[in-house]
């Protein structure tokens, strides 16, 4: 049986996702090229350098290697405008009860994000106390599709990647789990996560006990 959960953060235990979009729209706009939410969907997951180098090839910009490193650092500045005006509010719907069962089922829960604020987003949330491990994006050299970043947390955990269960909502942070030999839940829309073992809307559409009911058959 599974021993623990690793959580992606942005997208999966909070609503992160949408501040990393309308960060690069800012961008985007100045550079009056067209960016949608749907292509979005692609930079999910990736570090900033890689969202930056995708964010380019979906739009046709091009930059100078200076421009291009004005652009990361602006994205971040915006970004962590939004951070800071985040509250407890933006934990996403049913991820405090799934929290809950897990911890009182005895399953050790981690985090393992490719952002270098999960930290901060962690804490304005008050997250960070459900964690036994935290794995963030300044201690990996090696971004999702990676699995460097879940086998880190799983090493901290003392435990065999098919002991845990990954968390993810982003397209490149299923392919890590997977890479990774991790047992994957994706959590979102089921076209862009098909490969996940496990695919559910988000936390409220489903009650932590039926959860864990398909989570036992996963790890079966
Ligand atoms: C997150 C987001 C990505 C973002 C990345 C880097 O990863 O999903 O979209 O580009 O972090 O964030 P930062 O610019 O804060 O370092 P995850 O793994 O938590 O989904
Ligand atoms: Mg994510």
């Amino acid at each position: 049986f599974f021993q623990a959960c690793i959580f992606d953060l942005d997208g999966v235990l909070v609503n992160t996702a949408h501040y990393h979009f309308l960060s690069w729209k800012q961008i985007t706009n100045r550079w009056k090229v067209t960016f949608t939410e749907q292509d979005n969907e692609s930079l999910k997951g990736l570090s900033r350098e890689d969202s930056l180098s995708r964010l380019l090839h979906i739009t046709g910009k091009q930059l100078t290697p200076a421009e291009r490193e004005q652009a990361l650092i602006e994205k971040n500045e915006l970004f962590r405008q939004y951070l800071t005006q985040m509250t407890p509010d933006d934990v996403l719907p049913g991820v405090t009860a799934c929290l809950r069962f897990l911890k009182e089922n005895h399953i050790r829960l981690a985090v393992a994000s490719s952002s270098k604020n999960a930290r901060m987003v962690l804490q304005k949330t008050e997250l960070t106390p459900w964690f036994d491990v935290i794995v963030d994006g300044t201690e990996i050299e090696k971004a999702k599709p990676d699995p460097e970043v879940f086998l880190k947390a799983a090493a901290r955990l003392n435990i065999q990647p098919h002991q845990a269960i990954v968390f993810e909502d982003a397209k490149a942070g299923v392919e890590a789990a997977l890479a990774g030999g991790f047992c994957c839940v994706g959590v979102g829309q089921a076209d862009i996560l098909q490969q996940a073992h496990l695919i559910i809307p988000d936390f409220a559409s489903i009650s932590p006990s039926d959860l864990w009911i398909s989570l036992s058959g996963l790890s079966a």
